[in-house]
């Protein structure tokens, strides 16, 4: 069974709680359960995590080398930040998809640059909740196709 993990950056749990006009009005769990049934349908074994802290998100792309076969992250604020996620995704080697709920390009110019995207599989940014429905699919994509090649 192909094994995605979803991962969640620092304030995302506040979804649907303060911000609606820019983050919509769906909740973070909201989200894990569209995930969660589309996983299901899919035949995917989907886990989902947040965390406010960036060393929990860098320990967790590190524990997903063997242990899943993509990562889907919306790495929120540390996206315009952290070095150390980016080097988590380059040595965990685990194909990763960046996901934004609002499209970063056309907002404030600092939240413009990602420090993940140049290691990622590809950016998705714009759709809301449906950036993670699209970065869930891309990331099974690349698995199946990956898999495919190799048989
Ligand atoms: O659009 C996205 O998904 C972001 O990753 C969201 C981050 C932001 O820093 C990025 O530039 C773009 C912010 C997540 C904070 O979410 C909140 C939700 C409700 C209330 C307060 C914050």
């Amino acid at each position: 069974m192909i094994r995605i993990l979803v991962l969640h950056g620092p304030n995302l749990n506040m979804l649907g709680v303060r911000e609606q006009d820019l983050y919509g009005r769906q909740t973070l769990n909201d989200i894990n359960g569209l995930l969660d049934s589309w996983a299901k349908e899919a035949g995917v074994h989907l886990e989902a995590k947040q965390s406010n802290h960036e060393g929990d998100l860098v320990t967790w792309i590190q524990e997903a080398r063997g242990q899943f076969d993509a990562i889907v992250i919306n790495p929120a604020a540390y996206t315009h930040t952290s070095i150390a996620l980016r080097d988590a995704v380059l040595s965990a080697e685990v194909p990763t998809v960046e996901v934004h709920l609002s499209n970063i390009h056309q907002r404030e110019e600092f939240r413009q640059h990602s420090f993940l995207a140049g290691v990622a599989l590809g950016q998705i940014s714009g759709f809301g909740p449906t950036s993670y429905m699209l970065g869930v699919h891309a990331a099974l994509d690349h698995v199946q196709s990956k898999q495919s090649a190799s048989k």
